[in-house]
């Protein structure tokens, strides 16, 4: 095989599932968000909470409006909200030195010079991307909530990570059930800061593109336990990589304490594990590099079912496809 020109993008199946092609593709996910993003569940914190919620769709919105190419608006962050930031930034930024992996370790201090991070500001996400752009290619997109797997993975394809700008309620500052901007900008940012690991994000970005429904399962199940749960070896010690773990404290001690179980970082094998959502992770999973995760998820990859593979060209921020893998 070789590679298909634009004209010949005919080569692929029509049944596969649409996928991005090009970066502004990405602006079809603006409104397409799962229960979450207008509508707060019952057991939410904020559910009974006019103000709190009357806050959100204000929020909400921003993301729902934004197009690429356009600035991240700004938030102006209330003083409740405020308080909320400091609370968890306080309490996460004791355990880091003890439980965060070496390239969040090398990172944090960076984000604190260049991009507003502190106990007493609560960083803006157009700051933060543009940070981001300068050490890995990645971008922020802000989104209203939770997308669907597809389309979240999709989006990491382009190097683009889609960040919520809400932040939970104050009634719980130690607890979310869904990602907030505490999740995202402790979490996962400083990770996408590193070249080996936003590399390792976008291999499973691409394998997402036009994969069948059980092929995403899968592949979500290991974004899964890698972005969000993951745990690495460095030197003689294990650390945590994953944003799940850096944004909450007491996950964070748990998952590297005797308790959990441990497990080599084997895609075929984690992409089949099942996880509650609800609590702590019974598994984790150790990567020895993210270099190694990657070149592991890129072989998982190739054993899908997708007849055609891809690549990113950056020049066009557009998806190539490769008629033959
Ligand atoms: N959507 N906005 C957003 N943020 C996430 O972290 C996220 C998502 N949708 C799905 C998802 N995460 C994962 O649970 C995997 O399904 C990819
Ligand atoms: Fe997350």
């Amino acid at each position: 095989g070789g590679v298909a020109g634009g004209a010949s993008s005919t080569d692929i199946p029509d049944s596969t599932p649409w996928f991005p092609r090009k970066m502004i593709d990405l602006d079809t996910f603006a409104d397409k968000v799962l229960e979450m993003g207008e509508e707060l569940d019952a057991d939410h914190p904020g559910a009974k909470d006019a103000v709190y919620r009357a806050r959100r769709s204000e929020i909400t919105n921003l993301a729902k409006t934004y197009r690429t190419g356009q600035p991240i608006p700004h938030v102006e962050y209330t003083a409740v909200e405020k308080e909320t930031w400091t609370t968890v930034f306080n309490k996460l930024i004791t355990m880091f030195p003890t439980y965060a992996c070496r390239e969040h370790q090398y990172v944090f201090p960076l984000l604190i010079q260049n991009c507003g991070y502190g106990p007493d500001n609560i960083p803006q996400l157009d700051g933060v991307s543009k940070f981001l752009k300068d050490c890995t290619g990645f971008t922020l997109r802000p989104v209203m909530g939770l997308l669907t797997s597809r389309d979240f993975l999709n989006g990491l394809a382009f190097r683009v990570f889609h960040s919520t700008q809400y932040i939970r309620h104050h009634s719980k500052p130690l607890y979310t059930p869904e990602p907030d901007v505490c999740h995202e900008l402790l979490g996962h940012v400083p990770l996408f800061a590193d070249p080996s690991f936003a590399d390792f994000s976008q291999e499973i970005g691409l394998a997402s593109l036009g994969a069948s429904d059980d092929d995403i399962e899968r592949l979500a199940t290991i974004y899964w336990f890698t972005v969000e749960f993951g745990i690495c070896r460095q030197g003689d010690q294990l650390r945590a990589y994953g944003a799940g773990l850096l944004s909450s404290f007491g996950e964070l001690e748990y998952c590297l304490s005797d308790k959990p179980e441990i497990r080599p970082f084997e895609p075929s094998k984690v992409a089949q594990q099942k996880y509650p959502i609800t609590h702590y992770q019974p598994v984790y999973f150790v990567a020895e590099s993210f270099k190694d995760a990657q070149m592991r998820v890129r072989e998982f990859a190739n054993s899908l079912s997708r007849p055609f593979s891809v690549r990113y060209n950056a020049y066009t921020e557009s998806i190539e496809i490769l008629d033959s893998k």
